[in-house]
């Protein structure tokens, strides 16, 4: 019955993270994956989540289904997170939102809604992005291309052959945009930069598409929400997924949202109701226990000011992994441009190994990143960073 199925080749990150679980060497240092661990390399459990999941064992409640979309004060506490509490598009519930299984899970309802309501329209996604962009949307049915954005020579973007390219796609065209800390490159847009490529998707009636997997751990929570901001501002209409598995450490609770910013709640009230069909179909209901980490961090004030303060917390150790990289670097490479590992933002940095390299490293030093070089600075702590600078250098020499 099976036979004529297809090996499945394997996903190029999640791969890599079980194969460096089986790897015996004790020195094996896990640079793949866009995880956050602690200077002890744990995956940590932030104390607000913990005070969190013990409210709600405490209160014993019984486990229903939530409604499709989500449970609503997850849902109020995404907007007011991304936009805003007192924000006109909050207020006048042009916003509609969904408690999705993760960002994944949003980022594919989305493409499913895409697929249904605007078949003719092409996706674009940066180049590079994360691979799983491709994939989700390709499997949505919909056709991916990509507009410039990573420039190897400068280590900066592409930005006027992006936004050339942006103006001359058919209007309501999907656009797809690291809303921070762009996944892999870790190089994104200046605040100038994203008014600048707002007024081309408004006048290009483009459907943008926001994912922001990584907030906070680019300038920080607030800072770190300008895109939707600026979006909401320039009067367009978009999509946002958006992640707490980073932001909490609560990869495997399936944290995320998926909201669709409308011109009126009339419309969002519509695109609620398609969204939720498109659910239904899908999974039916999100989950329970994602739903009160989420209200409760946000909502809570102290446990909200715990989280905030965990993730400024988390920010700082992966900058002063970056300034440490950077100087064992320079001191075994000088004379070599490496102020990318500087000026790249969020876990990433794209560093232009090759795969080649890549592959030394994981064979004879037992540090695994995945072969687009993007390694995950987030896996660094004081325990093996001079390790892998050793070895970094080893290769690049
Ligand atoms: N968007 C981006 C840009 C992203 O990097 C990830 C995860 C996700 C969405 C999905 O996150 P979720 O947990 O579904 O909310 N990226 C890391 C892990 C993975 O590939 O699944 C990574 O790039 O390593």
């Amino acid at each position: 019955m099976f036979q004529h199925l297809d090996a499945y080749a394997g996903d190029p990150i999640l791969s890599l993270n079980e194969a460096i679980q089986k790897d015996p060497r004790p020195h094996k240092v896990n640079v793949s994956i866009g995880i956050y661990f602690d200077d002890a390399g744990r995956i940590p459990v932030l104390d607000c989540v913990r005070q969190a999941e013990a409210q709600m064992l405490a209160e014993g409640s019984a486990k229903p289904y939530l409604p499709i979309e989500g449970a609503a004060a997850a849902r109020s506490a995404v907007q007011a997170l991304l936009f805003g509490a007192a924000h006109e598009a909050v207020a006048s519930g042009r916003i509609a939102t969904l408690q999705t299984i993760g960002s994944s899970g949003g980022l594919k309802v989305g493409a499913d809604f895409i697929a249904r309501w605007f078949p003719g329209s092409g996706i674009w996604v940066s180049d590079p992005t994360w691979d799983n962009h491709r994939a989700m949307f390709e499997g949505a049915g919909l056709a991916v291309h990509t507009y410039p954005y990573y420039d190897a020579a400068t280590g900066g973007v592409k930005f006027d052959a992006m936004l050339q390219t942006l103006s001359d796609l058919p209007a309501r065209s999907v656009v797809l945009l690291h809303a921070c800390c762009h996944n892999p490159t870790g190089v994104d847009l200046s605040r100038e930069q994203w008014r600048e490529l707002c007024a081309v998707l408004k006048q290009r009636a483009l459907l943008p598409y926001l994912d922001l997997a990584y907030q906070g751990y680019g300038d920080g929570i607030e800072e770190d929400a300008f895109a939707p901001r600026a979006l909401a501002e320039a009067g367009l209409s978009f999509f946002i997924a958006n992640s707490f598995s980073k932001s909490m450490s609560v990869y495997g609770e399936r944290c995320g949202a998926l909201s669709l910013v409308c011109p009126d709640a009339a419309q969002a009230e519509r695109a609620l109701g398609q969204l939720k069909a498109t659910v239904r179909r899908n999974y039916s209901s999100p989950p329970l226990h994602a739903a009160g980490i989420v209200a409760r961090v946000l909502g809570d004030p102290a446990l909200r000011a715990g989280w905030e303060a965990d993730v400024s917390a988390m920010r700082e150790r992966i900058l002063a992994m970056r300034r440490r990289l950077h100087a064992l670097l320079t001191a075994r490479l000088p004379g070599r441009e490496l102020g990318y590992f500087l000026s790249q933002r969020g876990m990433f940095s794209y560093t232009g190994l090759s795969p080649a390299q890549v592959d030394r490293l994981r064979e004879e030093f037992g540090i695994y990143l995945i072969r687009s070089g993007r390694i995950c600075i987030a896996g660094l702590n004081s325990g093996n960073v001079e390790r892998t600078a050793e070895a970094m250098a080893e290769v690049m020499r």
